[in-house]
């Protein structure tokens, strides 16, 4: 089953925004694997982040990142990926599609929320950096059936 790292970011934190976050993944169809609130730290926000040293707005990144807790789940399902992104809509949220999250909730690329995998592989790289394999919950839903078509 594909799965991706979903993060309330500092901002969706402190905005009260966990519950919308999980709400829509939820109405989704996506199942909830592993949730896990914490301050991230430095080390962690470093490999996390590791593709975007260098670039200007890296240094920002970090410090917002490391700033307040964050909500760090697992969500899964088919097509978890392109789901979850198309959920929380385009990094810029000037460009998110119309009733995504960051449409519907947020202004700044800085602070947009959320993160989610950008692909599959990405998806398990990061649930391990995030996750110890005993923190994820293996489980099934009576209306799974109804909602993945195998
Ligand atoms: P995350 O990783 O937060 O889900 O964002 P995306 O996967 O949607 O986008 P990304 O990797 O391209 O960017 C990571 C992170 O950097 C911030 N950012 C990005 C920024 O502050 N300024 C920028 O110009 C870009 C491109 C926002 C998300």
């Amino acid at each position: 089953m594909e799965q991706s790292l979903v993060l309330v970011k500092p901002d969706g934190v402190q905005r009260g925004l966990i519950g919308e976050v999980i709400s829509r993944l939820e109405r989704r169809g996506l199942r909830l694997v592993a949730a896990k609130f914490s301050q991230v730290s430095q080390e962690l926000a470093e490999t996390h982040y590791a593709i975007h040293q260098g670039k200007p707005f890296y240094e920002g990144l970090i410090k917002y990142i490391t700033s307040a807790p964050v909500m760090a789940m697992v969500w899964e399902g088919p097509n978890a990926v392109a789901a979850i992104r198309q959920t929380m809509g385009a990094t810029r949220p000037t460009e998110a599609a119309p009733g995504s999250l960051r449409h519907d909730f947020a202004l700044e690329v800085g602070r947009n929320l959320t993160h989610a995998s950008d692909t599959v592989e990405n998806g398990g790289k990061e649930v391990a950096l995030w996750f110890k394999p005993q923190e994820l919950v293996s489980w099934g839903r009576d209306a799974d059936k109804w909602i993945f078509e195998k």
